[in-house]
């Protein structure tokens, strides 16, 4: 039984014996004279992949034989490429020969995963021929992992990293992990948590993250760490951490000389400072900049970049967290040191179901900003429902800033082209663990997937995407495949209409899952339900307009124009926003109140159409896999009408309006 541990790596027999007689032919050897591990495990993976699906052992050979056809991976003798020329392909066709041309190794890694590809999707071989190259050049992972195995909004288990064994065992599962990433493109992996324990600046954890490292590095991929902005008053025993105190500066350049002593190859530090009670450098009336600056002097002899994020917000109920990003960033813009990158959340809050894009896309022109997507399900429902995010990913990366005028998309932002950012990155805040489906939810593998894909190339449209990933993981057959990528593809919205339709944001507390839209006691004076979605008996909404916190007024007059007018502003923005009062009639023709109840009870509804696609492609799925799904569909259903429940009970103590009579009908669970 199919358990989900190998991902879309499955590499099933073929059982069309035109397509497997075909195969046979071509594939008689494969050909590599470049001797470096990670070309070694490109021509393992052919082998192993191949081999799986053919049914033959396909030898791995230096030199071409004068017989027979096989494939030949070429590197081309060129020194001194750029990364992202050397993790480019091409693939070819050459006298009959499969030629995967590189002009460096990770290039024909690359490009080996993508023939598996195309072969796992039994296409015919002539249509392999193809040249790729990245958009992105650091695509990464970053995991929210602690020292002590948990993690951070983590939902598959626990962490994958075995501390307390390494750095002597080395889990066979971190290559299985690593080949996973390389398949889809990735290349970096921060491995802790950015609420970041100082521990991991340790000689003791260092050498653990070497072992790690030591995996990765055959697979292409560069470690990464986050670091703790005090570690050197916490580690190492100095009186303050002021980044432009001398000692300070010299501790990170000795500690970051050190790191790489260990880990020569390492990526650089991820910092998430004066955030949500994290140290960072304004504890010392200092800036962004210079905090960061001091961490790119210490990693600039090594080539290492600092990635310092812009999450941060003040603990003021009175002020709008939507503008905190823009207004303590943008006015930095030009005061970073080269290597580093500011790294923004793809929305302005916090990873909601649905969020604009954030205002400082397109507003840094002299600093590199790279993307910050959540593949974890933190607000998508945990691993219980299934929300395929690509559609996230997509509105964001397509969304026109117009900071230089139509078609200055945050995409072209992200990968450089709209200012020629020298540096270029995305991440993906990863949901892995240690369950054997690698991501809790075995459907949520395909936001691994899709992450990893639109990184490289962030133009394949989310459906595409979705296609592939069924054939690889699920089955070949179309018809499946069809009503798979249908329920894939409409998933994101369903969640939305009853989680938190018409733009409404953050009815949670704590863990972020039960609704609680009602929940106004917290630790911190804007952590509280009301504070997001401004509901009184008037109505609903944040107004953040001119006559509001003019939180609009951080896009460009373009964007502005079309969301200012509470007639005019597209439904799924409505309520970020406008407060809207209950009887106010909508671009749908309904009031909002009715529009409300239409959102929830449909989307509710929408789990029960979800269930049935699903039980219809139960003869083409593995049977352990399918009961899988199909019991967290039944959850997932329980948990929507719950939510909906819950607002629309809370939300009607304020409307003071009845549910219409249509939706008022015995439950169909
Ligand atoms: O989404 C919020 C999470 C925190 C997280 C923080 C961040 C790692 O609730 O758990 O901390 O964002 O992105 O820093």
């Amino acid at each position: 039984a199919d358990d989900g541990y190998r991902l879309w790596l499955r590499y099933e027999r073929i059982t069309d014996p035109a397509v497997r007689t075909a195969y046979n032919k071509t594939f008689s050897f494969i050909a590599v004279s470049d001797t470096s591990d990670i070309s070694h495990n490109a021509a393992k993976e052919l082998q192993a992949g191949i081999g799986a699906m053919t049914g033959k052992h396909i030898p791995i050979v230096k030199t071409m034989p004068k017989s027979g056809r096989g494939i030949r991976l070429s590197l081309s003798g060129a020194t001194d490429v750029t990364a992202v020329k050397a993790d480019s392909y091409v693939i070819s066709l050459e006298g009959g020969n499969v030629v995967i041309k590189s002009a460096g190794n990770t290039g024909l890694l690359y490009g080996s995963f993508a023939l598996l590809r195309h072969l796992q999707q039994h296409l015919p071989i002539e249509k392999a021929v193809s040249q790729s190259k990245p958009k992105i050049q650091l695509r990464m992972l970053n995991h929210w992992d602690n020292p002590e195995g948990t993690i951070e909004r983590g939902y598959a288990g626990s962490s994958l990293w075995k501390w307390y064994e390494l750095p002597e065992t080395v889990d066979p599962r971190y290559t299985d992990y690593a080949r996973a990433n390389a398949s889809i493109g990735i290349n970096g992996t921060v491995v802790n948590n950015v609420n970041a324990s100082a521990r991991f600046l340790t000689a003791e954890y260092l050498h653990k993250v070497a072992a790690l490292a030591g995996v990765f590095r055959k697979y292409g991929i560069k470690t990464y760490l986050s670091i703790h902005f005090a570690a050197p008053k916490t580690l190492g025993g100095l009186k303050t951490s002021d980044p432009l105190d001398p000692e300070v500066r010299k501790w990170w350049m000795e500690k970051t000389k050190e790191v790489y002593s260990i880990i020569p190859d390492f990526g650089g530090f991820l910092v998430k400072a004066n955030s949500e009670g994290e140290p960072g450098p304004q504890d010392y009336g200092r800036t962004h900049a210079d905090g960061a600056n001091m961490l790119a002097e210490a990693l600039a002899p090594f080539n290492g970049v600092v990635i310092w994020r812009a999450f941060v917000y003040k603990a003021d109920p009175n002020a709008d967290r939507f503008k905190a990003a823009y207004d303590e960033f943008a006015s930095l813009d030009g005061k970073f040191a080269k290597n580093v990158i500011v790294q923004v959340k793809n929305g302005p809050i916090d990873f909601q179901p649905r969020e604009p894009f954030s205002p400082l896309f397109g507003n840094m022109p002299k600093t590199p900003l790279g993307m910050e997507f959540q593949l974890t399900q933190e607000y998508l429902g945990f691993a219980t429902h299934w929300v395929y995010e690509a559609p996230i990913f997509k509105e964001c990366l397509d969304a026109d800033t117009y900071v230089k005028g139509k078609g200055s998309t945050v995409a072209s932002i992200v990968d450089g082209s709209l200012h020629n950012y020298p540096l270029t990155c995305m991440a993906g805040v990863a949901n892995t663990g240690s369950d054997r489906s690698w991501t809790g939810h075995p459907m949520a593998q395909a936001n691994w997937y899709a992450f990893g894909r639109l990184a490289w190339d962030h133009t394949l449209s989310a459906q595409a995407i979705a296609r592939e990933w069924a054939q690889l993981t699920l089955t070949t057959q179309p018809k499946p495949v069809a009503a798979i990528t249908d329920i894939m593809l409409r998933s994101r919205d369903i969640y939305v209409d009853y989680n938190t339709p018409l733009g409404l944001s953050r009815p949670w507390t704590g863990a972020h899952y039960a609704p609680e839209p009602w929940q106004n006691r917290s630790s911190r004076p804007d952590w509280t339900a009301i504070y997001y979605h401004r509901a009184d008996s008037l109505g609903l909404g944040f107004d953040r307009t001119a006559t509001g916190s003019n939180a609009l007024q951080q896009y460009r007059p373009e964007v502005t124009r079309a969301w200012a007018n509470p007639e005019t502003c597209p439904l799924p923005y409505l309520l970020w926003f406008h407060h809207i009062s209950w009887s106010q009639k909508l671009s749908s023709g309904r009031t909002l109140w009715d529009e409300l109840c239409h959102r929830f009870y449909t989307g509710a509804e929408s789990v029960v159409w979800m269930q049935k696609q699903w039980a219809s492609v139960q003869s083409s799925i593995d049977p352990t896999l399918h009961a899988d799904v199909t019991g967290r569909l039944l959850k997932q259903h329980k948990e929507a009408i719950w939510w909906r429940d819950a607002w629309m009970l809370y939300l009607q103590t304020f409307s003071k309006q009845a549910i219409p009579a249509i939706y008022r009908r015995p439950e169909r669970t």
